[in-house]
């Protein structure tokens, strides 16, 4: 499809929109009327999910059924989780002997939405939804690999009758349009999904201006294997984590530690159950893994594996295209990839792929799994497979990550809070987190007579 390549001046008009937004009737919305138009959006969405999931499917490269079951669903119940958690949302009341504090929330005003393209309607309305829940007005600006499904969120909000310049879509290339919102001094915060390399240079530009900041980058998750697990669930759930996607969701688990005892098992009935997985047609339902989102960056996922292969790796399974009959074998696909034999501090082992590569590494006891999941820049999150739970409680609290997942992954309640450390970002969403990132209290105190 072809989109605007919009710059600086349209960033600008898409805040003066917003800022005369939020002067306008949409500061008079009650909080009832906010969550009411919340729900009417997922309506909307869920009543055409197969549509929004061919688009997505189409755009993305990403198997439909995934986005049919996964994608489009989550954007409904990020508007329906919104809706519900701002009507129960409530504010500090502090006591005095002399005197009462009671705290406003109040919205930020615009705030600026930068999202990535491997899940683009999950993400976009995952900061959409608690922004507008709030009371904000929006300039976003979706990935310029995958435009599509953020017009259609645009043409929903339409729909439910959001007032004009609440909710601004700028298309545009990220040094551009992206670059432009976080510099826009009416823009007063910024939540940003992406690369953490992208994630520095938004953060110090925002940190200069004073702007409040969200920053979901990227990971290098484990997923820790202990050998008391239940091996056929550790394996399923270790295909799923290191593929899911095609390996591209921040929290895909690319480093797999198996612990020795357990190790030449494990990794026998992974390879086994990743080599049967199915690459291609993303609208055939037995697809697993459709095409990666570019050819760019399937060629920066082929170094990798290259650079695996120098660092003195073995590709047990995969590191090849899949032989697909015209018109597929044009796409950027590539069959999953499992490497053993790496050290565990070498480039492949720690540098984020974010593709369908996983690295397999035996380590001996609970100590060597910590020492080596936390061996890395990122800390977004981890899997750990056991059925011992003292150890379950010990390896969670160890691991420098923001979640861990105790035998299951992905397992996602919107209350809890979401977000990494270290180099994997800054900040939390999710439940209150979001509403109180995407809105500023002020405190009063009313001295008694
Ligand atoms: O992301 P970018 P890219 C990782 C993954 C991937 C790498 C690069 O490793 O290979 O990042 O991907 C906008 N000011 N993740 O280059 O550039 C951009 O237009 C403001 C992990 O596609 O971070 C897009 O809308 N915005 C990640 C958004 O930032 C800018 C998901 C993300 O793009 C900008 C995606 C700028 N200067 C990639 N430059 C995850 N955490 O899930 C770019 N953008």
């Amino acid at each position: 499809c072809t989109i605007p390549r919009s710059d600086a001046s349209d960033v600008a008009d898409a805040a003066e929109a917003a800022k005369a937004a939020r002067e306008g009737e949409w500061s008079k919305w009650s909080v009832g009327q906010r969550a009411d138009l919340l729900d009417a959006v997922a309506d909307i969405i869920e009543s055409r999910l197969e549509e929004i999931a061919a688009i997505e499917s189409r755009d993305t490269g990403k198997p439909f059924r995934l986005a049919a079951t996964v994608d489009i669903p989550r954007a409904v119940a990020n508007f329906r989780f919104f809706a519900s958690a701002v009507r129960q949302h409530h504010d500090g009341f502090h006591e005095m002997a002399d005197a009462i504090n009671y705290t406003l929330r109040r919205p930020i005003g615009t705030v600026g939405l930068i999202t990535p393209w491997n899940l683009p309607l999950y993400l976009l309305t995952w900061k959409t939804a608690p922004a507008l829940a709030m009371g904000n007005t929006i300039v976003a600006k979706p990935s310029e690999i995958t435009p599509m499904s953020a017009t259609v969120l645009a043409e929903v909000l339409h729909e439910v009758g959001l007032p004009p310049g609440v909710f601004n879509l700028v298309h545009g290339l990220g040094h551009e349009a992206g670059q432009a919102i976080v510099e826009h001094p009416d823009i007063g915060a910024i939540s940003f999904t992406g690369g953490t390399s992208t994630g520095a240079i938004v953060g110090r530009t925002a940190s200069e201006r004073f702007k409040k900041v969200s920053l979901e980058l990227g990971g290098k998750n484990a997923t820790v294997v202990f050998d008391d697990c239940d091996v056929e669930k550790a394996v399923e759930g270790a295909v799923r984590a290191g593929f899911a996607n095609q390996g591209q969701v921040c929290l895909c688990g690319s480093r797999l530690l198996v612990q020795k005892g357990i190790y030449n098992q494990f990794v026998a009935a992974f390879v086994a159950k990743t080599a049967a997985m199915n690459v291609g047609d993303p609208a055939d339902p037995d697809t697993s893994l459709g095409a990666l989102i570019s050819h760019a960056h399937r060629d920066k996922v082929e170094s990798f594996i290259a650079l695996a292969q120098e660092e003195g790796g073995t590709v047990e399974t995969g590191g090849v295209r899949p032989d697909l009959p015209d018109p597929l074998n044009a796409g950027a696909f590539l069959r999953p990839t499992v490497i053993s034999g790496l050290s565990s501090s070498c480039r492949t082992s720690t540098e984020e792929i974010f593709g369908p590569v996983v690295t397999v590494h035996p380590f001996d006891d609970e100590d060597e799994a910590i020492r080596v999941a936390n061996g890395v820049q990122y800390g977004l999150a981890a899997s750990v497979w056991t059925q011992d739970l003292g150890r379950a409680h010990r390896v969670s609290a160890a691991l420098d990550v923001g979640m861990v997942w105790v035998n299951t992954w992905l397992l996602r309640d919107l209350r809890v809070p979401f977000g990494g450390v270290k180099a994997s970002g800054v900040g939390r969403e999710g439940g209150h987190y979001s509403l109180e990132f995407f809105s500023e209290p002020k405190n009063v105190c009313i001295k008694l007579a």
